[in-house]
């Protein structure tokens, strides 16, 4: 994903902070998002029509860990595997996804980073995670600009 060594290594300390306690990021994940844009809750299924977002529910916190992964892994290794990012980008489509959503999941991913790191949390860090989630961002965006 074109990250330094430096910012691959904050990267994977801070997916290690993440993945210590993923229910509780997950469920942070998904608040600040439907903080930021509440309409974006009736795209997801398990979200639809509930005022709040539920607690311990283990579909909200696998599509997550989905998300998560799948930029964490951009970060390490980079590049999507094509096959996987054409249906992707199609379930994207499918959703009724549009391009002004990448940038508040991109908030809202930043803010769980934040919150996941804590203390450990800073600006350099901040880009490394922005940089690769802009890079996760422009591949779906184009492969659902293909469809
Ligand atoms: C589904 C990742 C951006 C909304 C998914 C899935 C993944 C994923 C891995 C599951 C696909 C499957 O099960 O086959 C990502 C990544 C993103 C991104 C890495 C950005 C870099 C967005 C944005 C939105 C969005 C911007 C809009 C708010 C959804 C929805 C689903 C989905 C609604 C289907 C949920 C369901 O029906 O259970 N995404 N996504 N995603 N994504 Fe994203
Ligand atoms: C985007 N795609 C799939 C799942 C998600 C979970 C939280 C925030 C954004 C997401």
């Amino acid at each position: 994903a074109g990250l330094s060594d430096k910012e691959v290594a904050l990267v994977k300390s801070s997916w290690e902070d993440l993945t210590k306690n993923f229910p509780e990021y997950s469920f942070y994940f998904f608040t600040q998002l439907v903080q930021i844009a509440p309409p974006v809750k009736d795209l997801f299924p398990f979200l639809k029509g509930s005022s709040e977002v539920p607690k311990n529910n283990p579909q909200l916190e696998a599509q997550a860990l989905k998300v998560f992964k799948l930029t964490f892994e951009f970060a390490i290794g980079g590049p999507i595997a094509d096959p996987t990012l054409k249906q992707l980008s199609s379930v994207h489509v499918q959703k009724g996804v549009v391009e002004a959503h990448f940038e508040v999941v991109k908030e809202a991913l930043l803010k769980t980073v934040k919150e996941a790191a804590g203390a450990k949390w800073s600006e350099d860090l901040n880009i490394a995670w922005a940089k690769t989630y802009d890079g996760v961002a422009v591949a779906i965006k184009n492969g659902m600009k293909a469809i």
